[in-house]
């Protein structure tokens, strides 16, 4: 049987479905032909509970697990909340790729984060520079979880042969995305207040920080795409291909815009004419986000979503859902 065979007859869960990633996640995986997912209510199934998570996979004895279940936020939300960012995501990371392993899944997609790599990281970053320096403060305790799911997966994988993957996506967009403007990511909250602004007939739009960090945005849509490539690459594939390490494979774009360029092309889509004002008193984060995604386009997989069109349709999405 082919590798896409093998995932369209198999019991998938996707931890993390009610989510961006895990719904655009779903919807790959409905649009590819298969039918028999898991997708447990989010009440009848807490990740941060080894009980409950045990029970479920003992249960249901998934063969592919899509992990993109995360306590997820913007540069606000993981400078004011560490301790719920560290604990969520190393809970779900242990809780599901144990219980994973004991339930024998055949195989795991662990979703990270471009925040893993060191705050000065040489750009584009490749995935051997992982662990080669220190990180992005505001984002340390994040990525610490991020970066022991990745070891999680790499560790089963040499003490009890599985076959338990990683990818790090850069900074994600799309529809379900969180558009609160204290927790969001940034793409999202310039959306949200270009368009209250617009409606208001404001003079002005602040953005955070100094406007020349630069970040790399991938949709959403793209990202469930490359989810399932990586999913059924054959093994020995994946393994060469994350040579030497055998550990995580990039997902992103190539390219990146800063936050200035960003706040003029969002406020070009949303048809906003005052001005833009940016506030240095707001933390700018890491001064470069650029993922080395050369990896992924040697397997043969590449984005295809343009970054305008990309924020159009998130824009409509916006407005038919939550404007
Ligand atoms: O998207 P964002 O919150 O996350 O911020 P990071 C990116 C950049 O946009 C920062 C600026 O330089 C922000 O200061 N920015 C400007 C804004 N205006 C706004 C705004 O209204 N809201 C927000 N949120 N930012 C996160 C990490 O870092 O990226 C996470 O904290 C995760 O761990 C995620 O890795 C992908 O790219 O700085």
């Amino acid at each position: 049987m082919s590798e896409a065979a093998g995932l369209r007859a198999a019991r998938i869960y996707v931890a993390g479905h009610r989510g961006m990633v895990g719904s655009a996640i779903v919807r790959r995986l409905e649009a590819v032909g298969c039918t028999n997912l898991i997708l447990p209510a989010r009440e009848a199934l807490d990740l941060t509970e080894h009980d409950q998570v045990r029970g479920f996979f003992q249960k249901e004895r998934p063969e592919y697990v899509f992990l993109a279940a995360a306590r997820v936020g913007g540069i606000y939300a993981n400078s004011h909340y560490p301790a719920d960012f560290i604990h969520a995501n190393l809970a779900i990371a242990t809780n599901v790729i144990q219980c994973a392993h004991a339930a024998g899944t055949s195989r795991l997609l662990f979703l990270g984060s471009s925040c893993i790599y060191p705050r000065l990281a040489p750009q584009p970053m490749p995935e051997e520079c992982l662990l080669t320096g220190p990180l992005e403060p505001t984002n340390e305790p994040y990525a610490i979880a991020k970066i022991a799911g990745i070891k999680l997966c790499e560790s089963f994988n040499r003490q009890h042969g599985t076959d338990f993957r990683s990818v790090m996506p850069t900074n994600l967009y799309g529809p379900e995305d969180n558009f609160d403007l204290q927790t969001s990511h940034v793409l999202p909250a310039m959306l949200r207040k270009f368009h209250e602004a617009k409606q208001a007939g404001a003079g002005s739009v602040e953005v955070w920080g100094t406007g020349t960090p630069r970040r790399e945005f991938l949709h959403v849509n793209d990202l469930a795409e490359a989810c399932l490539f990586v999913m059924t690459l054959p093994r020995e594939r994946y393994a060469s291909a994350t040579l030497p390490t055998r550990s995580h494979l990039n997902v992103g774009t190539g390219t990146d815009v800063s936050i200035g360029e960003l706040a003029e092309l969002v406020r070009e889509v949303v048809g906003f004419k005052g001005e833009i004002r940016f506030n240095a008193d707001y933390p700018d984060g890491a001064p470069r986000k650029l993922l080395d995604v050369a990896r992924l386009t040697g397997l043969g997989w590449c984005a295809s979503m343009a970054l305008k069109q990309g924020v159009a349709s998130t824009y409509a999405w916006y407005l038919r859902h939550r404007a």
